[in-house]
């Protein structure tokens, strides 16, 4: 047998591939790559596997896509074997199972924890990605895989004087491992997105006194969570083969997709019939029940209106109920929010909500937060102020390419990709659910597996065909992120100010970075790609 030409002599620290992170991706990557017998190291910033549900332990953690789709769909037996206990995981579950599934297939020994990558420079003469980490170790590797996850770097807000504040300072991304009292506490939340959502109830109840600090309310929509009864346990795990492949013809790779209606040419009736049918459903099901809402602003305000109607009869104070609808983006075009008991949460004596667009923050002192109205004591402030999403991990580890590129140069003015796999100028390197691809807007789950297998499925290809080196062609690249960005004006996602755009970060460049046309139509296009002989790639 002859040897795959990303073999090297094997030297120290010398490596066929290396995998940045140990997420769901990185795992599943370390997994497939270990079955092609070639030498893989996964290099891991946490003290152990999980990635997002290692980091992200505030309190109400819980994932948005229902547990038997959000789990490994790649062994049959793994998927027999794990329990998930409700219908949406906690984050405690949901990093016992990734332990358990590297356990399970011995990954632990081939992954180094606690390090982070300062350095990824591609070297010409040899074809090698030259890895430098945080504890001073440099690594050579044929191909670099970053498995860096899409919400992965926390963002902290501008707030003048934030690191004044003399009580305890928490971000829900990076949040303590041991448990936290605050009984006794009055907690300042900053933020209205998905963490604040779920972490605010539990919060709620934790804390003697509760103020959310809210600049932009967003959609929330029940998730109806509970616990899996064997029964339902067993329905879906007898019918897996059947469902998995069902999830993999649906736009969200979710196979409790259920096809949508258009709103605008039903009757009124017939409309809230549908909006209460999906509204009981829950979460996701929602957004996607409506496949006008998504392109057509009259439909979309009837989603919104929709979901503004039950806010105002959930929350009893009337004004409070108006603070919380949002108004300033069409519905499910910033990150929709999945919650229990959020909204309910304002009826609370301990909670109030302060509205940030009327009386903004002065500034973070030494006792808690200044607006221009009120000063508030907080012996707790947490800040649930997002990510520097999609772009975040990739152009901070200082990754240079070809002649020393570097990739932040590259994406200055926006993130641009072949596929969201590679970028032209960088051969090697691999991206798993990078800016280009459906990633967040589909159940992460499935969208990694098929990178994975992709990517795998190359390696072993170029093994085969005796090619050292993969690249994106400039042609190909441009082409495609034209494609994406068109595909997205075609919506109405790119009219919020959201993290998908970047708009989050100052500076950085406003470009809808998941691919819009969902999960089906984005693998047949790398399923062709392949069968055209890996038509806009250059092997060498
Ligand atoms: P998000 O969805 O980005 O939410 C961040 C929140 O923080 C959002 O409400 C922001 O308001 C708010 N924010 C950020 N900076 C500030 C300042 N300076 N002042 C006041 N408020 C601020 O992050 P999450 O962690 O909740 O969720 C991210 C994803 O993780 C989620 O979508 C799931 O996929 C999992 P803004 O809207 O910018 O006015």
């Amino acid at each position: 047998m002859t040897e795959h030409p990303l073999k090297d002599p094997v030297a120290e620290n010398t490596w066929d591939v290396i995998v940045v992170g140990a997420g769901f991706a990185g795992l599943y990557m370390l997994h497939r790559l270990k079955q092609l017998d070639l030498r893989v190291l996964v290099i891991e910033a946490g003290s152990d596997v999980g990635g997002t549900w290692y980091w992200n332990r505030y309190p109400g953690a819980r994932c948005d896509v229902e547990s038997l789709s959000y789990s490994y769909s790649f062994d049959e037996s793994l998927q027999q074997e794990w329990r998930w206990p409700d219908r949406y995981a906690v984050q405690p579950d949901i990093l016992r199972y990734a332990q358990f599934v590297a356990r399970r297939f011995s990954l632990y020994p081939h992954i180094v924890f606690d390090t982070r990558i300062v350095e990824a420079c591609y070297t010409e003469p040899d074809h090698a990605w030259r890895i430098s980490t945080d504890a001073g170790v440099h690594y050579v590797a044929g191909v670099c895989i970053m498995a860096t996850g899409c919400l992965s770097v926390p963002k902290s807000p501008d707030i003048h004087g934030i690191d004044r504040f003399r009580g305890r300072l928490l971000h829900t991304a990076n949040w303590p491992r041991e448990a936290l009292d605050f009984s006794r506490d009055h907690v300042g939340v900053i933020g209205t997105g998905s963490s604040a959502v779920q972490s605010i109830p539990i919060l709620a109840e934790q804390s003697a006194r509760l103020t959310v600090f809210q600049r932009t309310p967003n959609f929330s929509i029940p998730a109806w969570n509970g616990p899996l009864s064997e029964e339902q346990d067993r329905r879906c795990k007898d019918r897996y083969p059947v469902l998995r492949n069902r999830a993999r013809n649906t736009f969200s790779g979710d196979f409790r997709e259920e096809g949508g209606m258009k709103l605008l040419p039903a009757s009124p009736a017939e409309r809230e019939k549908a909006l209460q049918h999906r509204w009981e459903q829950g979460g996701f099901h929602y957004q996607y029940g409506f496949t006008d809402a998504g392109y057509d602003t009259r439909a979309n305000e009837i989603a919104a209106e929709f979901v503004r109607n039950k806010i105002r009869r959930t929350v009893a104070d009337p004004e409070v109920a108006e603070r919380l609808c949002p108004r300033d983006h069409p519905f499910g075009t910033k990150r929709l929010c999945v919650d229990t008991g959020y909204y309910e949460t304002y009826n609370r004596a301990n909670v109030e909500l302060v509205d940030l667009k009327r009386t903004p923050v002065e500034a973070v002192t030494a006792r808690g937060i200044v607006t221009t109205g009120m000063e508030y004591d907080l012996d707790t402030l947490v800040l649930a102020t997002g990510f520097d999403a999609m772009t975040g991990a990739l152009v901070r580890m200082n990754v240079r390419g070809r002649n020393h590129e570097r990739l932040r140069d590259r994406w200055q003015g926006g993130a641009s990709t072949y596929l969201g796999l590679m970028v032209a100028n960088f051969p090697n390197l691999f991206m798993i659910n990078g800016p280009g691809s459906p990633s967040v807007l589909c159940n992460m789950m499935l969208a990694l597996e098929q990178h994975v297998e992709w990517i795998s499925d190359c390696i072993e290809f170029m093994g085969q065909a005796g090619h050292r080196v993969i690249e994106a062609s400039p042609d190909a690249e441009r082409a495609w992120t034209d494609h994406v960005n068109r595909a997205a004006d075609r919506t109405l996602y790119p009219r919020a100010d959201s993290w998908y755009v970047g708009a989050n970060v100052p500076g950085k460049a406003r470009v809808f970075m998941p691919y819009v046309k969902g999960f089906k139509a984005y693998s047949e296009i790398c399923d062709s790609v392949v069968e055209k002989g890996y038509e806009g790639f250059v092997f060498a």
